[in-house]
């Protein structure tokens, strides 16, 4: 899976895919990044990226000719692409969106700036505007690092474990259950009891209840009944009637 970024920050970049998993995969090959630099787009001696909105108004609005230039060199009728705006005027990040964009061999990531984009670089050069979530940011630029991390994440080869991509939260609409680890006390705060017992059918059960009232108590909206288990649905039941 490649991946392209669009950005007036080239700087912005040069840590985030050097460590952890996202380096491990950049390193073995499975994802690739490319940060181009949409002022090297620009045509004029001073290299301008921006400029004042149409109407008035507070700000600067990225220019659409830089832009359109960048996204167009690296256009490959060859490959599947998506050209994705960053932006918090875009439609919701979830887990289904991140999943269905990891089907492309190539996301084109356009990083917002200033007060906004031209809005027919919006329209007519990008297949589709994304938000992560509703507060705003100074820029596109830590969202398309959030977008690259989860959409990594179902490339084949980066987790090394499949089951922790397909079974994580918000797949089957319920929040992961808590863990622990050694010391089984610490600072006087002891690790359950179940979980040291040995008795891994209760375990399984614990876990399951765990999740679901976590998931009743946090983020009650995100449950859906239609993916659960029968033992899930009882459990939700019996907890339901606790909240
Ligand atoms: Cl994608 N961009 C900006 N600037 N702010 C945001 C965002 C994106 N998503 C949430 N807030």
């Amino acid at each position: 899976m490649k991946f392209y970024i669009l950005t007036i920050l080239p700087g912005y970049f040069e840590g985030p895919f050097k460590v952890g998993i996202l380096g491990k995969a950049v390193e073995r090959g499975h994802v690739k990044i490319e940060v181009i630099n949409i002022r090297d787009f620009a045509d004029d001696p001073h290299k301008t990226v921006d400029d004042l909105p149409y109407g008035g108004g507070e700000g600067m609005v990225l220019k659409p000719e830089p832009i359109v230039r960048a996204i167009e060199s690296v256009k490959n009728k060859d490959k599947k692409q998506r050209v994705i705006a960053m932006t918090p005027a875009g439609r919701l990040l979830n887990q289904k969106i991140v999943r269905e964009l990891s089907e492309f061999d190539e996301i084109i990531i356009l990083c917002g700036r200033y007060e906004g984009i031209d809005e027919r670089v919006l329209e007519h050069f990008c297949d589709d505007l994304i938000s992560i979530g509703d507060y705003v940011l100074t820029g596109g630029e830590a969202a398309a690092i959030v977008l690259i991390d989860a959409v990594s994440r179902f490339v084949p080869g980066v987790v090394g474990n499949r089951k922790c991509v397909e079974e994580d939260s918000f797949s089957r609409g319920l929040l992961d259950y808590p863990q622990w680890t050694r010391p089984a006390v610490f600072r006087g705060i002891p690790v359950p009891d179940v979980l040291l017992s040995g008795n891994h059918k209760e375990i399984r059960k614990w876990r399951i209840m765990k999740s679901i009232e976590r998931t009743l108590k946090r983020r009650p909206e995100i449950i859906r009944e239609e993916l659960l288990t029968d033992e899930e649905i009882e459990i939700l039941k019996k907890l339901k009637d606790k909240f």
